[in-house]
């Protein structure tokens, strides 16, 4: 996958997706304002991750730009993007949900959880290249840890398959990693997100639970069972997922703010589920997440230091 087209001699052809000419009025009449630079290094973004290829001389025989993904007009990334769609049931959700994928991603990992509908076939149809993992055991989380074992990307994001996450929104959890967060966890709470999904004794419960984690852990989440997520591979090792079902987000916001890692907030919209019925119940869940905050040790150490940074804050420093 991805949008890189072939060159007539088989190598990777990436345009710079930003303007490379003069950018000032004075240098498009021609005159030096000693800031011109040439068009290609000016249009080289490094990303502040660097990944295995990049280094401080880069390889002689290969155009360095060909390493990157265009994914926004201003943007260009190197690390490969999986997406892992945990479905169950979801045949006709999906083609609103691969409708939304942008084409720079790695790749589409399908975690079905012994559909009786159309749910892989649909999924071939639509992004052929998809690898579908089939879970052995049960439950949410369960196809999730299937899901992130399969996925090859250095960027893994989690994506629901009612239809209720807009794939659009994937450039801003990249854009949070490749500027420095370990894990972008999306928010329906935070400024500029939103839930069209959510019953009020929903929206109470999860808010209950999220200052329970907050107070627990020292976080300062503004939601907590949200399934759109996003973060870099390394951040597996440190939270070594053990659980079956829709406990597992809360658990994941948990363990990495016990490993320290910086955790971005990414304002996101949830829509409604556009077939079929929620698989979650909210008395039987929601006590299972109870379960979960309950039984994680809390951590004194970390109640010093915010474990959600604003889009502002300076990501590259160190932990
Ligand atoms: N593979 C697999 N996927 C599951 C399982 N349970 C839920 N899912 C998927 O996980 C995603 C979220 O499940 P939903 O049933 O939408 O639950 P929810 O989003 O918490 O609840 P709603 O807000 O009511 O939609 C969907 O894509 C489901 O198909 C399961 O046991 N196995
Ligand atoms: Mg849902």
């Amino acid at each position: 996958m991805g949008g890189n087209a072939l060159g007539e001699d088989g190598t990777d052809q990436v345009r710079p997706p930003f303007r490379t000419g003069p950018t000032t009025r004075a240098a498009r009449r021609g005159r030096s304002t000693g800031r011109e630079g040439n068009g290609f290094m000016s249009s080289y973004v490094q990303p502040a991750v660097p990944g295995p290829s990049l280094s401080s001389s880069p390889p002689k025989d290969t155009v360095t730009e060909a390493r990157f993904r265009p994914i926004s007009s201003h943007l260009a990334i190197t690390p490969p993007v999986s997406v892992v769609i945990p479905a169950m049931n979801e045949a006709e959700n999906l083609p609103h949900v691969f409708a939304t994928l942008p084409p720079w991603i790695h790749e589409v990992i399908l975690v079905d959880g012994h559909s009786t509908d159309d749910t892989v076939k649909v999924a071939r149809e639509l992004w052929p290249s998809v690898t579908v993992v089939e879970q052995r055991g049960k439950g949410k989380g369960d196809a999730l840890i299937s899901g992130f074992a399969a996925a090859t990307g250095e960027i893994i994001v989690m994506v629901d398959a009612d239809g209720s996450a807009d794939g659009n929104e994937i450039v801003s959890y990249v854009s949070a990693l490749v500027s420095g967060a370990d894990f972008a966890k999306g928010s329906r709470f935070a400024n500029g997100g939103g839930t069209d999904d959510m019953t009020p004794i929903r929206k109470l419960g999860n808010w209950i639970l999220c200052a329970l984690v907050n107070a627990k852990f020292g976080a300062r989440y503004t939601d907590l069972c949200y399934g759109y997520n996003a973060f870099w591979r390394h951040c597996l090792d440190h939270i070594a997922l053990d659980c079956a079902g829709f406990e597992v987000e809360t658990l994941m916001n948990i363990r990495v703010v016990k490993a320290g890692l910086k955790v971005q907030e990414i304002p996101s919209h949830e829509h409604l589920r556009i077939h079929g019925a929620s698989n979650l119940r909210a008395v039987r869940d929601g006590l299972r997440v109870l379960k979960v905050i309950l039984r994680e040790r809390g951590t004194r150490r970390l109640r010093s230091r915010p474990a959600v940074l604003p889009a502002s804050a300076n990501l590259g420093e160190g932990s």
